[in-house]
């Protein structure tokens, strides 16, 4: 589709565009993700990473493997046929919930976020195996059309605030069940949650952000950190408003 190559179909754009999500697809097989997995429990979650604030973000700056999983092109090229050529991983964070694990409440994540102006796609990635049972994401699909209020979360939630629970209706939600290696890509505006994890099984995925070279993401505060760098994942900035660096060694 277009004149570059991206692996989305123009049926997939039209569904992107209609409901906000798309997939899950495959990116690896469940014994690949294994490996990675190890990598990520003895490295990654066992150490500091660059921001002050959490072991689980921006570790795309310190850990190839995550580096590595966070410009994987089966997610990157499908994320180039929404947003082209052209593309910048800006965010990287691991969602480790353990058993017992608190809920994450109805969301739109723009929200939440740095850029101007606010362009993104996101790929969530199960890096353990993610059902229903251990809080598996949950979407609603066309939620992205409209910009809902957000208010104060409840107490028990892990995040200060939360969609108006008066303005959706969350009748039509998805459960986004993945094996290892599998991922499914949403727009910024796509309302989504996960539930507390009741189960006695770990949850861990990792969601990539990515943006275009024209919006300027503040990168020294709010949800990111001073010495913060992004990733060109795919084609050329050629406009030179962020911060970036390559592979960690
Ligand atoms: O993993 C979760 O439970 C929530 C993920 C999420 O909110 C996100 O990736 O934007």
């Amino acid at each position: 589709m277009g004149t570059f190559e991206s692996l989305l179909s123009r049926d997939e754009v039209d569904f992107f565009v209609a409901n906000g999500y798309l997939g899950p697809y495959a990116a690896m097989s469940p014994a690949e993700m294994a490996a990675i997995r190890r990598d990520i429990d003895e490295h990654v979650l066992t150490t500091d990473g660059p921001s002050p604030r959490s072991r689980v973000q921006s570790r795309h700056m310190d850990q190839p493997v995550i580096y590595d999983l966070a410009t994987h092109p089966a997610m990157i090229d499908r994320i180039a046929g929404i947003l082209g050529p052209d593309l910048i991983v800006w965010a990287t964070q691991l969602w480790l919930k353990e058993p017992g694990g608190i809920e994450i409440p109805w969301h739109q994540d723009i929200n939440f976020w740095p850029l101007e102006p606010p362009i993104n796609t996101s790929a969530w990635i199960a890096i353990d195996d993610v059902t229903v049972e251990n809080s598996c994401v949950q979407i609603v699909p066309g939620s992205h059309r409209e910009s809902l209020a957000h208010v104060k979360a409840e107490a028990e939630m892990a995040f200060g605030k939360m969609a108006d629970p008066d303005s959706f209706d969350a009748g039509g939600a998805l459960n986004m069940e993945l094996k290892p290696g599998e991922f499914f890509i949403f727009s910024e505006r796509l309302l989504h949650r996960s539930s507390k994890n009741t189960s006695n099984k770990r949850r861990l995925g990792m969601s990539i952000r990515v943006t275009l070279p024209i919006v300027h993401i503040s990168q020294d505060s709010g949800p990111l950190h001073p010495g913060h760098t992004a990733i060109v994942a795919r084609g050329k900035d050629r406009m030179g408003f962020n911060r970036y660096a390559g592979r960690p060694a």
